[in-house]
């Protein structure tokens, strides 16, 4: 049988929801279905099947599949507090989700008022909440400036700062806040360009953060990131205290694929400390 889980996105229309979905993943997600219909309480899923991954070569089958739902809830900027409190809670309580991440974009309209009723509910029922500044080029510098004290601040009334590292402030094991750009960013009457910024910080600020099967099937959401997986496998050898010769051998044993290689090693580890 498949092994399920969830993640939740939400925020607005056109922040960059689905941009930073593929960001993650690595790859292009198809949208499958509006599974809940009338136009303010729309959510919409994707799919994301994969072979398992274990730390165990001998039980890694084909037909041991992960399946992972990203729900994509558009268009809460014009929901009500009982929309949140019953679409929102429904599913944070009925799926247990890996994550939720919210984003806002610094050029759109961002509601704090609904995002402190997401935080409290995900705080209380202790899932992992990633606030991200989305297309971060998209608005002035003090547009997105004031977007991240925000975030700080709705942040650190359940939580103080314990880390602020690559431009990730980390809330315990509570929280984290940053900004990205998933795509690269053109101002055409700049004249300015801008490439993809934050993703991999981001990546890595959830992975380090999150423990047990969490972590186990974030690590599966994100497999297919090959540019995570290589640029920070030095930070995650040091955060999951995995040997650089075992590292090494299971480099050569994969032909060099480092997600291939690490992701048991990092799942073993976590094992291991159960
Ligand atoms: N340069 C740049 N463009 C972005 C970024 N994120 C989103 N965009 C652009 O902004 C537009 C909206 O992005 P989407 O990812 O479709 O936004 P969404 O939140 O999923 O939108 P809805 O599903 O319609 O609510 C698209 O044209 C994207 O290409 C980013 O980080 N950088
Ligand atoms: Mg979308």
């Amino acid at each position: 049988m498949a092994k399920e889980s969830n993640i939740v996105v939400c925020g607005s229309a056109r922040v960059g929801k689905s941009t930073l979905i593929n960001a993650l993943c690595g790859r292009e997600l198809a949208k499958t279905s509006n599974s809940l219909s009338s136009k303010t309480d729309r959510m919409e899923k994707y799919i994301l099947n994969r072979d398992y991954i274990s730390s165990n070569e001998a039980s890694n089958s084909n037909e041991n599949q992960y399946s992972i739902t990203i729900w994509d809830t558009p268009g809460i900027e014009s929901w009500t507090k009982e929309h949140v409190q019953e679409h929102i809670s429904k599913i944070m309580m009925k799926s247990n989700p890996v994550c939720m991440i919210y984003c806002a974009s610094p050029g759109s309209f961002a509601r704090l008022d609904q995002l402190e009723w997401i935080i409290e509910t995900c705080i209380k029922s202790n899932i992992y909440c990633a606030l991200v500044c989305t297309n971060k080029y998209n608005g002035g510098r003090q547009s997105r400036e004031q977007l991240l004290k925000d975030f700080h601040s709705l942040l650190s009334q359940y939580q103080p700062m314990t880390k602020d590292e690559n431009n990730v402030k980390y809330y315990g094991d509570a929280a984290l806040c940053t900004t990205v750009n998933s795509i690269p960013f053109e101002d055409e009457d700049l004249g300015a360009q801008k490439g993809v910024e934050g993703i991999n910080e981001l990546l890595f600020g959830i992975t380090s953060s999150l423990k047990g099967d969490k972590l186990i099937a974030w690590c599966h959401t994100i497999a297919d990131n090959k540019s995570f997986w290589s640029t920070m496998v030095n930070q995650l050898t040091e955060v999951y205290k995995i040997a650089r010769p075992i590292v090494e051998e299971a480099l050569q044993k994969h032909g060099n694929d480092i997600a291939k290689a690490l992701i048991p090693l990092i799942i073993g580890a976590i094992l291991t400390k159960k």
